[in-house]
């Protein structure tokens, strides 16, 4: 049996920070398909008493534990693989900070608005996604701005930042409707730069469940 198991599926950009961040550091890890499109499985009872109380993927299992919030899972796994850890206080602190941006304002939007866009029938109603929109536009030109001379979101050196950041950045514009990588260059450079590193894999090939079943 793997070391770590990760409750995940192919089109989840949340579990994708975490995934992405097990093969970086070279787990022994193994996903656990999460039925979340056809079964609706973080809905059922069975999930909620067994697997996560909140009803969300991704979780993380090891040694007798399960974690949620990808930021709590990131965290975790740069304190046990001591990768990708921001270096001292203040910098820890600097990434909770863009942790928590990114979970309520980039893709804490941006996630709702390509399942609204791309998955659910009917699609999303235009008011919600055009306010959606805006605020992802608005954070976007947030991170954009930030790595404006820098190589990553601490400065030099990848950290979970970069990680929780990344979650649904490199889906393929089509499911936008919007180019991300092209119209925000600094985010597109830093996202060559997060791909580059030794174990990169796009979340289409990292977790189970593409192509959704026609
Ligand atoms: N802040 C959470 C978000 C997790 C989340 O919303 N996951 C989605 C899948 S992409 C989910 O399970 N949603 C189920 C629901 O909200 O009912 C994290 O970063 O782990």
């Amino acid at each position: 049996m793997a070391d770590y198991q990760l409750y995940c599926f192919a089109q989840s950009g949340n579990a994708y920070r975490a995934a992405l961040m097990l093969n970086l550091i070279g787990a022994d890890w193994r996903p656990v398909f999460v039925d979340f499109f056809a079964g609706g499985e973080t809905r059922t009872p069975e999930y909620r008493a067994n697997v996560n109380e909140m009803g969300e993927a991704p979780v993380l299992v090891h040694d007798g534990k399960k974690l949620s919030q990808s930021g709590v899972i990131l965290t975790y796994l740069a304190e046990r693989s001591g990768k990708f850890v921001p270096n001292g206080d203040d910098e820890r602190l600097e990434a909770l900070r863009w942790i928590i941006f990114d979970n309520q304002k980039l893709n804490g939007y941006l996630g709702p608005y390509r399942f609204l866009k791309n998955f659910a029938k009917p699609a999303g109603n235009p008011d919600v996604m055009a306010f959606l929109k805006g605020r992802i536009m608005g954070s976007l030109g947030i991170l954009d701005k930030r790595l404006a001379g820098r190589a990553f979101v601490l400065g030099e050196r990848p950290t979970i930042a970069d990680l929780s950041l990344v979650a649904y950045l490199y889906y393929p514009a089509e499911e936008f409707g919007f180019d991300i990588a092209a119209d925000f260059k600094n985010i597109g450079a830093w996202l060559d730069r997060v791909k580059a590193l030794p174990g990169w894999k796009h979340p289409y090939d990292l977790m189970p469940g593409h192509p959704l079943p026609s």
